[in-house]
């Protein structure tokens, strides 16, 4: 079933003009980009995007780096797009992270990890509708 989600290339990734390598694979591995915005978050935005852990202890650093340079944020579709774009990531830890995946290839970190993607269905519609609204994502 042709499914969306909502996939963020993170600051420690765009420092190092990884945007076209991170690009490439998903559209070689069949995922569409239906929508895309390059921009810079503010540590409000970033709370609230992070919201469900704001009680973890690594919450403070997390919006920092997320704020720390700019992003591209993304709806990404394609046959089980959620769980094809966590794949194509790969594990949080880079250190646990599959070859090929793009954690294993770029991440710098547990924190600096290149890359997000929704980890559910419900999860993307709540993302996607944080960063774009109807008129910014195309069919
Ligand atoms: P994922 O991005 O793989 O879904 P989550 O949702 O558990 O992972 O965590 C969100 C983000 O928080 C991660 N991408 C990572 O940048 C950061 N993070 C997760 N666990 C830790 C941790 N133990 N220490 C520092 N940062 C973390």
């Amino acid at each position: 079933m042709a499914e969306r989600t909502f996939a963020i290339i993170k600051p420690d990734a765009t420092k190092r003009n990884l945007e076209g390598p991170i690009l490439s694979i998903i559209q070689d591995k069949g995922l569409r980009v239906v929508a895309m915005k390059k921009m810079q978050l503010t540590k409000e935005q970033a709370e609230g995007f992070y919201y469900v852990h704001k009680e973890r202890p690594f919450f403070g650093s997390l919006t920092d780096f997320m704020t720390s340079g700019p992003i591209v944020a993304m709806v990404l579709e394609g046959e089980n797009a959620v769980a094809r774009w966590r794949e194509l990531m790969g594990a949080t830890n880079p250190e646990n992270a599959a070859e090929g995946t793009i954690r294993k290839q770029f991440a710098e970190g547990l924190e600096a990890n290149s890359v997000h993607g929704s980890d559910a269905a419900e999860t993307a519609a709540f993302e996607m509708g944080y960063f774009f609204n109807a008129m910014e994502i195309t069919g």
